[in-house]
């Protein structure tokens, strides 16, 4: 993204709470505050989430670039309110704090993995906690809350989306990428989302015995997307290439540590007769694809066929039992810090996933087809797809 659409998230995890601004939204589009919040709550569900959500509502309001419901095509700027706050003052006040209990609760043993150490190390911070609050899975909830208002611009063009946990831990290791109808089939209420739902007991299982070992597990899940245009995205540059502009934007969501689009991961093990999606001629003269290995991208631009992309989330690096480390106040070995956390987040890092993907596809369409309002953009949509009709029944097609 960052073409058109240019999102900005301020905030602590333990802070007043997370400010979100969204620039590029055209004019028009109407703002349903019931999906906005469907998603926040979809976010906050999983099994193996600790007690922050229990905490945590995500009540929301919007302060600038809507009105009436509708977008004005100006930025515009949502305010979630972190309830922990309250717990949270004395340490976290932006204007003064208590230093004795400030000093409680300074972090001074990083956790591998984690961005406390090398965070700590860059802005030359005396309290860990500076850097952790920010490095902060709570910042996913200013994504999903801007995800959700590009959402809304996706569902007016009839874009959807959805996703669902393939993998966790060693349980579902081998299961293939789901397609939409599979993820049709699961229960998105489901304890851990499962987009195998035969896996769900073993996955609840797996998270009850890392809780009660003081550990974490990682795993996999994948967004599906369909009815997206087809030439969005890029053959021809490397920085505007859609599968790229996927994975910077997958791979930023915390402990996301590597991201594959279609069946990326599986055919650099094939041959290449297994691993294209061939394309046949259909009864009318149009021509499709018999599989979509691809994940709708070729070339780095959308084909047409569904988009899929799946994040491999590795565990919570923030471990009960705690992981070797140094006391950086007296440079000896010590146990990291364990801060309250989660055993395993992969049900909200699907949703999280799920809106990064619908902000870079909304970016792709305003880039290929532009317009100051939603009119204007379905206009041109119109046009492009008429123009790609006409393509499709030349008879020279196919013979550049
Ligand atoms: C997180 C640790 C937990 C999570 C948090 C991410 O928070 P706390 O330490 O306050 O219990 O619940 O996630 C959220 C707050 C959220 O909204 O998703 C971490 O270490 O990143």
């Amino acid at each position: 993204m960052n073409q058109r659409l240019r999102l900005l998230t301020a905030g602590e995890s333990h802070g007043p709470g997370m400010t979100v601004i969204l620039e590029g939204m055209p004019s028009g589009v109407s703002i349903d505050l019931s999906n906005i919040e469907l998603q926040l709550a979809r976010r906050r569900h999983g099994h193996g989430r600790g007690g922050r959500m229990k905490i945590e509502n995500d009540v929301f309001e919007i302060r600038g670039g809507v009105r009436g419901g509708v977008t004005l095509g100006s930025p515009i700027c949502l305010w979630i309110a972190n309830r922990d706050f309250d717990n949270w003052q004395p340490m976290m006040d932006p204007e003064s704090v208590d230093p004795e209990r400030a000093e409680q609760r300074r972090v001074h043993a990083p956790r591998p993995g984690h961005a406390d150490l090398a965070g700590g190390f860059k802005h030359l911070s005396d309290d860990l906690r500076n850097v952790l609050e920010r490095a902060y899975a709570r910042e996913t909830v200013a994504r999903v809350a801007a995800g959700s208002l590009a959402r809304e611009l996706l569902q007016q063009l009839n874009v959807e989306i959805a996703s669902g946990v393939v993998s966790l831990g060693a349980v579902g290791r081998d299961r293939p990428t789901p397609d939409w109808q599979t993820l049709q089939a699961m229960d998105d209420a489901s304890p851990l989302r499962a987009a195998y739902p035969q896996d769900e007991a073993a996955m609840i299982e797996a998270v009850d015995r890392a809780q009660q070992d003081g550990d974490t597990l990682g795993g996999r899940a994948t967004v599906v997307v369909r009815n997206l245009p087809p030439g969005l995205g890029s053959y021809a540059h490397w920085d505007r290439k859609l599968d790229a502009l996927l994975a910077q934007a997958l791979m930023s969501i915390p402990a996301v540590k590597a991201v594959s689009l279609g069946e990326g991961v599986e055919v650099a093990g094939l041959r290449g007769s297994e691993s294209h999606d061939p394309i046949e001629q259909v009864a009318d003269g149009r021509v499709r694809r018999t599989s979509n290995r691809a994940g709708g991208l070729e070339g780095g631009v959308t084909n047409g066929s569904d988009l899929t992309a799946t994040i491999y989330m590795k565990p919570i690096s923030t471990l009960r039992q705690g992981m070797p480390s140094v006391d950086l106040d007296t440079g000896q070995p010590h146990k990291s810090q364990y801060e309250r956390s989660d055993v395993t987040a992969l049900p909200a890092a699907g949703v999280i996933a799920e809106a990064m993907v619908a902000l870079v596809l909304a970016d792709a369409i305003l880039v290929k087809c532009g317009g100051d309002s939603l009119s204007e953009l379905q206009a041109h949509i119109v046009a492009s797809r008429e123009l790609q009709r006409q393509w499709t029944d030349s008879p020279r097609r196919g013979k550049p």
